[in-house]
Parts: structure tokens; C-alpha cells; sequence
């Protein structure tokens, strides 16, 4: 495996935002696969550092630091992993839900999303039914995009799918669902319409049923 991937990882492990960023960097200057950049560096830093947080031997100021680290470094991916050539086919809405703060996922979604040719607004972290149900008036999405990590926040899925049946605009969006809690079953109990374990399926099956609604 090239060292450079070592590198990023424990510069991301070490919260080194502006290092990680250098390295990532170096690494597309050396034409290395910007998947691979993502997996294997990055990912996998994220990866220790998440193991040691659950093991209560790392805290939440060394999480936060590595997670600015882990979003600095896949923004620079960002362009690469575009699809060439991808033209705008639908437009997302994406979130995490109302209570929660945890991003890494929703912006890697989102990065996917991106990279599909798909057109996305990211109204960010503790976003409420209200305002998905106000953003998606004012911009009239294809699909909603929710992530939740939480166990105590994941039920905040099932309320905007409610809030947007009240409003008579639940079959106007697909809603994707995603985050560690969340699986199919839950998925089905909501009454969501796609579930993934991964950000790049999401994005896959995201772009799919957009295109198979618009026919
Ligand atoms: Co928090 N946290 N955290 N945390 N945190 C977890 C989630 C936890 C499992 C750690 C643990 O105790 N084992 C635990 C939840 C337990 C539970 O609910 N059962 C937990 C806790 C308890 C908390 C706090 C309550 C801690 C505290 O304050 N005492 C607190 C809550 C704050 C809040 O949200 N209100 C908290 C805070 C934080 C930090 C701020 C320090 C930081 C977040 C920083 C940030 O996001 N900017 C943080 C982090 C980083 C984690 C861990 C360590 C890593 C999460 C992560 O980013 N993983 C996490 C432990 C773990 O997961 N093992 C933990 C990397 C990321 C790429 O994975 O987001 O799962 P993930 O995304 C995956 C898939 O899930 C999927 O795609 C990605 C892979 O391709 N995916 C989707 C995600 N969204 C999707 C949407 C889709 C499809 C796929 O479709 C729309």
C-alpha cells in the first residue's frame, strides 16, 4: 500500500486538518485514485478514531478535530470524484436530522450525490421537519436525503416523512435513509423509500430512482 495513505490517516487520527489537507494534496499531484484516497487514508483514520471513542480512548475534542480533518480532506476529493461528463438530473435535499450533530456521513452523501451530476442543497446538521418541509417548497426537490447516527434521533425520520404526508407532498420526493442506527427494516417501519449502507450506493440508488420517476 502506498505510505502515503498511512500518513493521512494518522494525520487525520492527530486532528492535523492543514497536514491531512497537504497530504491529500500530494497524493492526487501523484495521481493516486481518489477512491483509494478516500478509503484507505482517510476513511481509515476515521475508522481508529471512532474504535477509540467507543472505547473511551479518545474524547470528543479529539473527534471533532479529526472529523474538521476527515471533511477538509474529502472536500479537496470532491471534483474528482465526479462523474465525467455528469449533467444536473434531479435535485436533493440532504440533512441530518433535528438533534443530531454528526456530519461525516451527510457530507460524504452529499460528495456522492455531487459526483453523480446531481443538483444538492445541504441544509446541514439538527435540521427539523419544518424546514426540509420549507426548503422543499421553496426548491421543489426530487429526493430528501436524511442521516442520523443517533439512536435517540433516528425516530426524527419517521416525523418529517409524517410532516410531508400532512402537507400533501409526501409523493412529490423519494426519501433516502442512511447512518449507523439505521437499517432496512427501520427503513420499512418508517416508511422511507430507499435505505443504503454507504454513501456511494446511496448516491447510486439515489440518481436510479430519479430517473426511473421522471421516466
Ligand atoms: Co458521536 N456518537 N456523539 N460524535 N460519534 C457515535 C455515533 C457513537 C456510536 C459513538 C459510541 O458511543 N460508540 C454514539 C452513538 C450511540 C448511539 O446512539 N447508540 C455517539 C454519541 C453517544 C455521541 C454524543 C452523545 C457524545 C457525547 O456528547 N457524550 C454526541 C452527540 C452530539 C449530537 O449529535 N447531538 C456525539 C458527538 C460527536 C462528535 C461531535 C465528537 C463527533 C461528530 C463530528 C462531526 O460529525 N462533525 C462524533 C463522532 C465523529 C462519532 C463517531 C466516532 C464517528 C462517526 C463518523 O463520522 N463516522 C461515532 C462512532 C462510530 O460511528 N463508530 C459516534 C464516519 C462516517 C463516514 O460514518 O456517519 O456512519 P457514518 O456514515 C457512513 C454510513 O453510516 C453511511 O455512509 C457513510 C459511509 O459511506 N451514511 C449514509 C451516513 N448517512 C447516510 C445517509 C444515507 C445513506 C448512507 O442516505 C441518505
Amino acid at each position: 500500500m502506498n505510505p502515503l495513505y498511512n500518513e493521512i490517516s494518522e494525520a487525520l487520527q492527530n486532528g492535523k486538518q492543514k497536514i491531512v489537507a497537504e497530504l491529500v494534496e500530494k497524493a492526487i499531484a501523484e495521481k493516486l485514485p481518489a477512491q483509494e484516497i478516500l478509503d484507505k487514508g482517510l476513511l481509515a483514520g476515521m475508522d481508529v478514531i471512532s474504535e477509540q471513542f467507543t472505547n473511551g480512548e479518545a474524547y470528543v475534542p479529539e473527534v471533532l478535530v479529526a472529523a474538521r480533518a476527515m471533511n477538509a480532506g474529502a472536500a479537496l476529493l470532491k471534483p474528482l470524484l465526479a462523474e465525467a461528463g455528469a449533467v444536473a438530473c434531479g435535485k436533493v435535499l440532504i440533512g441530518t436530522v433535528k438533534g443530531d450533530l454528526h456530519d461525516i456521513g451527510k457530507n460524504l452523501v452529499k460528495l456522492m450525490l455531487e459526483g453523480k451530476g446531481l443538483d444538492v442543497l445541504d441544509l446541514g446538521v439538527d435540521v427539523s421537519a419544518e424546514q426540509f418541509l420549507t426548503a422543499h417548497r421553496e426548491h421543489k426537490a426530487d429526493a430528501i436525503a436524511l442521516s442520523a447516527l443517533l439512536t435517540t434521533t433516528m425516530q426524527e425520520m419517521k416525523h418529517i416523512i409524517e410532516a410531508f404526508t400532512e402537507a400533501g407532498c409526501r409523493d412529490e420526493v423519494t426519501f433516502l435513509v442512511g447512518g449507523a442506527p439505521i437499517s432496512e427494516a427501520f427503513k420499512e417501519t418508517i416508511g422511507a423509500d430507499i435505505y443504503t449502507a454507504d454513501a456511494a450506493s446511496a448516491a447510486a440508488a439515489c440518481k436510479a430512482a430519479i430517473l426511473a420517476k421522471k421516466g
